[in-house]
C-alpha cells in the first residue's frame, strides 16, 4: 500500500506548483502536498491566471509514478476524475471537459494543472506535480467573472481543509488505474463526460480542429472525428476546447 501523504501548509505563496516543482528539483521523494490559504500567482496552462483568493482549495501534489512518457497525459485526467469524485461525495455532479476542466452548469468548479518532468533519454516519467485549483467557500464577484463556481455556490458548505485527504486518496486510486490497465480510470472520466459524441471545436498550437469528439484514448489524447478522419490531440497542442 503507498504511505502516507506528508502536508505542507502555507498561507500565501506565489504558485503552491512552483513550490512543489522546486521540492522535486531539490529530490523530494515525493507523495507530499503543498497547500495554500491563497496563491498571489496562481496559474492555469499557458500562462493563464487562476483566481487563488481565500476560501479555495489550491493543492500541488508531487508524486514519482512509475509511468512510461506516452502515458502522461492520463494524469490530468486521473486528478479530473478524483476531484470530481470528491465533489460527488459532497453531492455535487461535476461534469468534465478535457483535458483539465470540471465544471458545474457549465461554469468551472475545478482545474488541474499537471507539470511533469522526464527521466533524461528515458521514455518514463522522473516527477510530476498535479495542482488542483478547487473552489469551495469563495462567493465572490471575481470567480464568476472568470466563469467560474464555488461548491459554496452550488449549496454545499464544507471547507478546504476537509476536503484534501479525501482529494489525496482519490489520486492515488486514479494514478495506479493509470499506472495499470487504464480501462477503468477511461470509463471513470468519459462516464461524466458529456462532451463526448458533441461537436467540438479544439483550438491547437498548429490551427483548429473542427468535428466531433468521439473518445478518449488509452493515453489521454482526445479523439476528434473531422471530415478528413479521426484526429488525436495530446494535451501539450491544446490551447483552448470549444463545445
Ligand atoms: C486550469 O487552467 O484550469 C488549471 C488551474 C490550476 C490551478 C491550480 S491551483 C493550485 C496549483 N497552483 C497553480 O498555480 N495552479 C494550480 P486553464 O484551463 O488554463 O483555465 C484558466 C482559466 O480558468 C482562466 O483563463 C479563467 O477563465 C478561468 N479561471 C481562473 N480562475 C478561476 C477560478 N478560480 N475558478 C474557475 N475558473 C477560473
Amino acid at each position: 500500500m503507498a504511505g502516507a501523504w506528508r502536508i505542507l501548509e502555507r498561507d500565501s505563496v506565489g504558485s503552491t506548483n512552483d513550490e512543489a516543482r522546486a521540492l522535486a528539483q531539490a529530490g523530494d521523494p515525493g507523495r507530499v502536498a503543498v497547500v495554500a490559504r491563497r496563491q498571489t500567482a496562481g496559474r492555469g496552462r499557458l500562462g493563464r491566471p487562476w483566481v487563488s483568493e481565500p476560501g479555495g482549495l489550491y493543492l500541488s501534489a508531487l508524486l514519482r509514478p512509475a509511468l512510461p512518457a506516452a502515458r502522461a497525459g492520463l494524469l490530468p485526467l486521473a486528478a479530473g476524475v478524483a476531484v470530481a469524485e470528491a465533489a460527488e461525495r459532497l453531492g455535487a455532479r461535476p461534469e468534465l471537459r478535457w483535458p483539465n476542466d470540471v465544471l458545474v452548469g457549465g461554469r468551472k468548479l475545478a482545474g488541474v494543472l499537471c507539470e511533469a518532468r522526464f527521466a533524461p533519454g528515458a521514455a518514463a516519467l522522473e516527477w510530476v506535480v498535479i495542482g488542483v485549483g478547487l473552489n469551495v467557500q469563495q462567493r465572490g464577484p471575481t470567480l464568476l467573472a472568470a466563469g467560474g463556481t464555488s461548491l459554496a455556490q452550488l449549496g454545499i458548505a464544507t471547507d478546504p481543509a476537509a476536503l484534501r485527504g479525501p482529494l489525496l486518496a482519490r489520486l492515488d486510486a486514479a494514478v495506479a488505474q493509470a499506472q495499470g490497465s487504464p480501462d477503468t480510470l477511461l470509463a471513470a472520466w468519459m462516464r461524466r463526460s458529456p462532451m463526448l459524441g458533441k461537436p467540438v471545436q479544439v483550438m491547437t498550437h498548429a490551427g483548429p480542429v473542427g468535428g466531433s469528439a468521439e473518445r478518449v484514448s488509452s493515453e489521454g489524447a482526445l479523439i476528434v472525428r473531422t471530415t478528413d478522419g479521426l484526429r488525436e490531440i495530446h494535451d501539450p497542442d491544446l490551447v483552448r476546447v470549444e463545445l
